[in-house]
C-alpha cells in the first residue's frame, strides 16, 4: 500500500509514526504544510517539517511538543541579553537544522531537496515533501491587526480574536512534481488530524492539490481533529468558532466538503456517525486520541483498514 498523508505538525507526526510501525515507512509520503515557515535571524525555519522529521527520527522534545529532546538554550540566552529577538526560541541543537537548511537554500537547493538531505542524515525513512518550494505565509487578521503565523501562535499564544486567515502566496505557488505524483499514485490519501484551518488548508490552497483530492475522493480518509467539540491541542476549536464553523467532527467534515471518502471520528462522537453517512461519506468510529501507544496503533489500523 502506498500512502500519502496531508500533514501539519504534532498530530500528523504522531499518526505518521504509528503508520510507519504498521507498514514499510518508505511507502509513506507526508505532504507537509509550510504556511507557518518563517525567516528569522536570516535563517529559514520550517516548524511542521521539523516536528515531523524529529518525531520520526525519535529525537523530538515531548515536553515542548516541538524542537529536539535534550535541548539547551545558550544562544537564545545570549541573544536575549543583547536585546535581540528571542521570543521565538531556537534551541542550540535545533539551530544546526536551520543553519544547514539556510546554507543549502542559499546554495540554490530547493526546500524539497534539503528536506530529503536532512531526513537521510537523521535516518527518517518516511518521505517528507513540503507542499511547495515557493514561499507561503499564513497570516491572521486579528483584533490587534494583521499578524504573521508565529506572531499569532507563539508571541500572542493564539489568544487573540481572529476575523480572517489568509495564505499569502498560495495562488501563485506551484505544488512540486513530487507532491502531485504522490497524490496521483497513492492507494490511500490521508488527511491527518491536524488543524484544518491553519495546517491543512494552506496545503489545499496550493493550485492542483484540491482538484486531485476531489478526483480521488474515494481513497481519501480524514481523521477528525475535533473530539467532543474540542481540539486536543492548539487553537483549532477556537478558530473554527471564530470563523463561523460548527466546532465538531461534523463542522470539520463540512469544511472538507467534497474531499472525504471516509471520515474517522472518535468514540465520544459516535452519536454523530449517522450525520456523517447522510453526507454520503463512510464513517469509522474508533479511539483517535493518540497519547497512548495502543490508541496510536488502533487509529493507524483504522486508517489502513
Ligand atoms: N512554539 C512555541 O510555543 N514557542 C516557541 O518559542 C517555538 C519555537 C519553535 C522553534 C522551531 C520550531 O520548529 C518550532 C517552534 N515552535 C515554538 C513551535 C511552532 O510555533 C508551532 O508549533 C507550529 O508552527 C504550529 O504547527
Amino acid at each position: 500500500m502506498v500512502i500519502t498523508v496531508l500533514s501539519g505538525g504534532v498530530g500528523a507526526a504522531r499518526l505518521l509514526d504509528a503508520l510507519s510501525d504498521a507498514i514499510e515507512p518508505s511507502e509513506i509520503t507526508a505532504i507537509v504544510n509550510v504556511g507557518d515557515d518563517l525567516i528569522m535571524h536570516g535563517l529559514t525555519i520550517c516548524p511542521d517539517l521539523d516536528t515531523i522529521m524529529y518525531t520520526l527520527a525519535g529525537l523530538n522534545n515531548h515536553e515542548l511538543g516541538w524542537g529536539l529532546a535534550g535541548e539547551s538554550w545558550r544562544v537564545m540566552e545570549e541573544l536575549d541579553a543583547l536585546g535581540g529577538e528571542a521570543w521565538f526560541r531556537l534551541g542550540d541543537r535545533d539551530l544546526a537544522t536551520h543553519l544547514y537548511r539556510s546554507q543549502r537554500l542559499g546554495d540554490g537547493a530547493t526546500k524539497t531537496e534539503v528536506t530529503t538531505e536532512l531526513c537521510d542524515r537523521l535516518g527518517v525513512r518516511v518521505r517528507l515533501l513540503p507542499v511547495t518550494n515557493d514561499a507561503l505565509a499564513t497570516t491572521f487578521d486579528t483584533e490587534l491587526g494583521r499578524l504573521s503565523f508565529q506572531e499569532y501562535f507563539v508571541r500572542h499564544h493564539h489568544d487573540v480574536a481572529v476575523t480572517a486567515i489568509d495564505v499569502v502566496g498560495a495562488n501563485e505557488a506551484t505544488a512540486s512534481t513530487e507532491v502531485l505524483e504522490a497524490l496521483r499514485e497513492a492507494s490511500r490519501i490521508v488527511i491527518a488530524p491536524s488543524n484544518p484551518l491553519i495546517s491543512i488548508d494552506p496545503i489545499l490552497r496550493v493550485p492542483g492539490v484540491l482538484d486531485l483530492l476531489e478526483q480521488r475522493r474515494d481513497v481519501v480518509v480524514g481523521v477528525s481533529p475535533i473530539i467532543d467539540g474540542r481540539a486536543l491541542k492548539g487553537p483549532a476549536d477556537r478558530l473554527l468558532a471564530e470563523l463561523g464553523h460548527e466546532v465538531s467532527c461534523l463542522g470539520v467534515l463540512d469544511f472538507y466538503k467534497g474531499l472525504i471518502g471516509t471520515w474517522i471520528i472518535d468514540e465520544t462522537d459516535a452519536d454523530r456517525a449517522d450525520e456523517v453517512r447522510s453526507r454520503d461519506v463512510q464513517v469509522i468510529v474508533t479511539t483517535t486520541i493518540m497519547s497512548e501507544a495502543d490508541n496510536d496503533q488502533r487509529l493507524s489500523a483504522a486508517v489502513l483498514a
